[in-house]
């Protein structure tokens, strides 16, 4: 595969709905796409990074500045021989895995598209379809989550994630277990709110029996997590803190987590994402594939790499319509809870051309 250069496409994708979290409110998704483009084949790569450095230190902008000034020139210089060559040569540069995620995952696909094998394949998949959990943000009442909670468990979703921060975690929890009964299946995602001194609080979500409380403390703070898990009953899980396979088996070792969130563009790519999978099978650590408000090309990929076994609890990889009323691909629809995992090569779907035209804000061209 001899690839020609990269082609970096912002779009703008509305929300069908506002989206709060612990870190802010997002009404619309800004996202960078990367085209590798081969002589005979092209692929592509969805950055997962959001507008502001807010959830991680990347953001859109910085992503698309280092692979300009920095990335592409480094593979320019010297070429990958395959999708496998690309986080080696990139090594170098510090962090920024965002960015060399969305770079490896384009030339990932190019070259699994012009081989016809698909990427659930690649990974080593072993399931052809994926349940779906669904993520539900923080709301002005308990009576509006309610009701949020009521219509996707209407659509089938089998897991149920609450976003929390401090005054909105206990109250929600205690009415959706109230409302909905014991047997749905819940959890809840601080994304970092919470400090050191917060272990009686959230201790107090240990009667709800919770699947697990999601990130908690600070992405930095490891040691944080592993006192506070001696605390609380409830499994703690890291998403934020989990930026490799090594970062996964020193916080296993710790004791900082029981289950780990895996986010291909946090790790830098899929084939990583794939090593956490293995590295936590070894210590018998359940992983769940997260999301980042991905569109049909992102979904796609995620819900291939949540067919490998080890992806035992229900993922955020739910369908296209929780976010965007028009997806960029062909829609991802729920069947039974469930997402189908796409057998085409490659990523196995592509953006739907008009589509892809109306929601394009700019587009340049990075040659090799
Ligand atoms: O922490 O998992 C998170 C969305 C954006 C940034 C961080 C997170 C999330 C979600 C939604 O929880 C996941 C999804 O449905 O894509
Ligand atoms: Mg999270």
């Amino acid at each position: 595969m001899k690839l020609t250069g990269f082609e970096l496409r912002r779009v703008r994708m509305p929300l069908v709905a506002p989206f709060r979290t612990s870190f802010g409110t997002q009404t619309g998704r800004e996202v960078l796409l990367v085209r590798a483009v081969a002589g005979d084949a092209e692929g592509w790569g969805e950055c997962v990074a959001m507008g502001d450095p807010l959830y991680s230190s990347e953001y859109a902008e910085a992503v698309a500045d280092v692979l300009r000034r920095f990335l592409v020139p480094a593979l320019a210089a010297g070429p990958p021989a395959d999708a496998a060559a690309v986080a080696p040569a990139l090594h170098r540069f510090k962090g920024h895995r965002m960015a060399k995620a969305a770079l490896e995952t384009a030339i990932l696909d190019a070259e699994l598209r012009a081989a016809g094998r698909p990427l659930s394949r690649e990974l080593g998949a072993v399931r052809d379809r994926v349940p779906c959990g669904v993520s539900v943000g923080i709301m002005d009442s308990i009576g509006e989550l309610l009701d949020a909670v009521d219509g996707y468990l209407a659509e089938g979703y089998l897991r149920i994630k609450l976003k929390i921060q401090p005054g909105w975690d206990v109250a929600p929890v205690r009415a959706v277990r109230e409302r909905f009964g014991d047997d749905v299946l819940l959890q809840v995602d601080a994304n970092t709110a919470y400090t050191r001194s917060d272990a009686a609080l959230l201790a107090a979500l240990d009667p709800f029996d919770l699947l697990l409380i999601e990130q908690p403390l600070d992405e930095e703070d490891i040691v944080g997590h592993a006192d506070l898990a001696k605390r609380v009953r409830t499994p703690i899980c890291l998403d934020e803190s989990i930026t490799s396979a090594r970062a996964a088996a020193d916080a296993i070792r710790l004791g900082a987590c029981a289950i780990v969130n895996v986010k291909p563009g946090r790790v830098g790519g899929y084939l990583e994402s794939r090593r956490i999978h293995d590295v936590c099978a070894a210590h018998g650590v359940p992983v769940w594939c997260g999301g980042m408000l991905e569109t049909g090309l992102g979904r796609a990929a995620n819900v291939a790499l949540a067919a490998l076994p080890g992806f035992t609890l229900p993922g955020d990889t739910s369908a296209s319509g929780r976010y965007f009323r028009t997806d960029l691909t062909e829609p991802f629809v729920l069947d039974g809870g469930h997402l189908a995992v796409p057998s085409g090569p490659g990523l196995g779907v592509e953006p739907l051309p008009e589509i892809l035209a109306e929601v394009t804000t700019g587009i340049e061209w990075l040659p090799l």
